[in-house]
């Protein structure tokens, strides 16, 4: 392992089109934003990472938090543990959450990539983890599409990339538009593809018990953010009440929230965001917390990263695939292949930019 020292940043931001637009109960959306970081090294060393905080015009104050938290390491060696520790520490007159922990992970994810390269080494082994593959889901459709598209969809989606299980967003106008849906899935996939849902927190309690009831015996193998995310109380009462599992976390926001949430049994399964959770720190944080409750953790977005994370994760469950940032990243050979993701064996966590596409899509900051 060579000591390698931050020296420089360089933060930017792009808005990339969308192959297929989001449109969810959270937002419509043609474009997705990304801030893109690299961290420069005394050697040819670069620590890149991407964060993708929906939000386009809260970009220019998300990089702000980015620059200002990184003039407490500029010039020191890096080491990502007690960089995370120290900025962590630093976030307590602004919030341990939002803006300031997405600005924490993005560095400490580009820290974290820049010391496995440093140490030649992929970031699951540098972690002490192994490159296994991982069982994966396609997510990068069925939005709230018109149920004539349905059909074309799901074909598309089934064939690209050999997959074997699916995420769908329901809480359609009726139960019947939601059913159509699910049954079109098996129909053309066969009884054994795994259907994941996604309610993207479209209900009040009430509202979503009664989706919830009717859809429960078809056999779905998650219900996902029913109601308001923050709602601990009321999804551990839905949790009790179904026999679908319930899955949240993608709004963790740091691992003492997720803390929070499994001591209110909040869901069955959870499925933290690398971005929300803290970075590459927070993850190891999350993990071992999700370990001592014995809960099953899946990803949201970042599957580049997040992949590595999985392999030091004792409770892994699902890597949720999207190809969102596919644009503005470089093929670093990751495959999928028989529903499993295939990390390549690279140094790092195999984050490299198409600068041309970053250059395409920029936006001002
Ligand atoms: C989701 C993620 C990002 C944008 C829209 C919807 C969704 C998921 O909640 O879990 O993939
Ligand atoms: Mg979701």
């Amino acid at each position: 392992m060579n000591n390698i020292k931050f020296t420089k940043l360089n933060v930017r931001a792009v808005n990339v089109p969308l192959k297929k637009p989001i449109i969810a109960h959270l937002g419509t959306f043609k474009e997705w934003p990304y801030i893109c970081v690299d961290v420069y090294t005394n050697t040819d060393i670069i620590g890149r990472s991407y964060i993708g905080p929906y939000l386009v015009n809260q970009l220019p104050s998300i990089v702000k938090c980015i620059n200002a938290l990184s003039s407490f390491f500029i010039n020191r060696e890096i080491k990502p543990f007690d960089f995370y520790q120290e900025g962590f520490r630093k976030l307590a007159l602004l919030g341990y959450q939002g803006i300031g922990l997405y600005s924490l992970s993005a560095l400490d994810i580009a820290f974290w990539d820049a010391y496995s390269k440093s140490a030649n080494l992929p970031l699951a082994t540098l972690l002490g983890g192994d490159l296994k593959p991982l069982k994966t889901y396609n997510s990068r459709g069925l939005w709230l599409i018109p149920l004539e598209d349905i059909d074309k969809e799901i074909h598309e989606l089934i064939k690209e990339n050999e997959f074997y299980a699916l995420k769908a967003r329901i809480g359609r106008k009726t139960l019947k538009d939601d059913i159509f849906v699910i049954e079109k899935i098996k129909k053309i996939c066969g009884e054994n593809v795994d259907i994941m849902t996604d309610f993207n927190c479209c209900y009040d309690y009430d509202t979503a018990l009664k989706r919830m009831l009717a859809l429960d015996n078809i056999g779905l193998y998650w219900f996902e953010e029913p109601i308001n995310y923050r709602d601990y109380e009321s999804m551990s009462l839905l949790t009790s009440r179904l026999n679908t599992p319930i899955n949240i976390g993608e709004n963790f926001h740091g691992p003492s929230e997720m803390f929070t949430a499994l001591s209110a049994k909040a869901s069955t399964y959870i499925m933290p965001d690398l971005m929300r959770i803290g970075g590459v720190s927070g993850w190891i944080k999350a993990a071992n917390i999700a370990e001592a409750f014995n809960i099953k953790f899946s990803t949201h977005l970042y599957p580049e990263v997040s992949a590595h994370l999985m392999n030091i994760t004792p409770t892994a469950h699902w890597l949720e695939w999207v190809d969102w940032a596919d644009p503005i990243l470089m093929d670093t050979g990751y495959r999928i292949k028989n529903g499993h993701y295939h990390i390549p064996e690279i140094p790092g966590t195999g984050i490299k930019w198409n600068e041309q596409i970053i250059e395409k899509f920029k936006i001002n900051i």
